[in-house]
């Protein structure tokens, strides 16, 4: 049995990976301060160990890392949304990378042990430049505080590696949805928004002629594919597209979406949001060389989404 760390474990992925782990029987940590995760997101479980805290707590973090010598760490927990981070620059930078980056440091000066150390940075990084689908050499252009944040932790991730032997790996995330997304915002994640929508008869609101396109993973895909990073020994150093390969239009998501839920979705079209981006993929070919991919395609991805939400409501 490994310890294993999750920062925001009780959100949308930290707690689909926390479950997974809890479900193999392993010694799961959670920190997480709740302002987007729920402490009802993670199983009932002897092997879990929830702390509701904020881990911009420096001290608090480095003496739980002394105490646990934790086997992985899994730095999910993060400002999740480009809107939130635009609104309050500061608080994104204090959680999406100070707080990372005292983590990398409180290893390396105090040596701790560790098998590895996984972050999730994002698709965001590739920001608005032309040229699809985006490898991870392809030119980026992190345009907001969030983007930054996550380029740049995970530059100070990999290069812990490379300079000080951390055992370290980072993933790009592209659209990932499923159960437990919270759509509490309007720049949530759209396929939240669009079931809410479906789920409380409101008027979804669509920004631009749904044409654009995107990667939509499925949540329990990242999960099974970020688990497979830690344990795999060539990802060590490396950063890696997390998507499936396949694109899809919104207007093919929600055609699918109404096929699943037998209901119709009341549409308000507005003009594009601005610094929408019309077309983003990824070239998974990195992840899938060693072997990992995503299994779940986009329709029965949904289907299990919509019926997670039907028995949930
Ligand atoms: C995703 C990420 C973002 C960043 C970015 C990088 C989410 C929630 N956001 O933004 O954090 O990593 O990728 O490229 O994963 N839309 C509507 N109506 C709505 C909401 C959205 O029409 O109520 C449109 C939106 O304008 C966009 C598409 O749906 O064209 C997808 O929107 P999104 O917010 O789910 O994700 P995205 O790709 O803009």
């Amino acid at each position: 049995m490994a310890k294993y760390l999750i920062t925001g474990g009780a959100g949308f992925i930290g707690s689909t990976v926390a479950n997974l782990l809890l479900q193999n029987d392993q010694e799961v940590t959670v920190i997480d301060d709740l302002s987007m995760g729920k402490r009802d997101n993670l199983a009932d479980s002897s092997h879990l160990r929830f702390l509701k805290h904020t881990i911009t707590d420096h001290e608090f973090v480095n003496h739980l890392l002394d105490q646990e010598k934790f086997d992985y760490i899994l730095l999910i927990g993060a400002v999740a949304s480009v809107a939130d981070s635009i609104a309050d620059p500061a608080r994104t930078h204090a959680i999406n990378s100070e707080a990372n980056f005292n983590i990398l440091e409180h290893l390396r000066i105090n040596k701790l042990p560790l098998r590895a150390l996984l972050f999730i940075s994002s698709a965001a990084v590739y920001g608005n430049l032309p040229g699809v689908p985006k490898s991870e050499t392809s030119p980026v252009e992190p345009l907001t505080q969030y983007a930054v944040d996550k380029y740049a932790t995970e530059r100070n991730v990999l290069n812990y590696c490379h300079l000080y032997n951390l055992p370290t790996v980072a993933v790009r995330a592209f659209n990932v949805y499923g159960p437990r997304q919270n759509p509490q915002s309007p720049y949530s994640g759209v396929l939240s928004i669009i079931t809410k929508c479906l789920m409380n008869d409101q008027v979804f609101k669509q920004y631009g002629d749904g044409e654009q396109v995107r990667d939509f993973t499925y949540v329990m895909d990242v999960a099974n594919c970020i688990l497979g990073l830690l344990k795999e020994p060539r990802a060590i150093g490396e950063v890696f597209n997390l998507g499936t390969g396949h694109k899809a239009t919104l207007n093919e998501v929600i055609d699918i979406i109404e096929e699943v839920s037998h209901k119709k979705l009341q549409r308000q079209i507005l003009p594009e949001r601005s610094g929408d981006i019309k077309y983003s993929y990824g070239d998974l070919s990195k992840l899938n060389n060693l072997g990992l991919t995503s299994k779940v395609d986009l329709k029965t991805g949904i289907k299990k989404y919509w019926d997670y939400l039907c028995e949930n409501c």
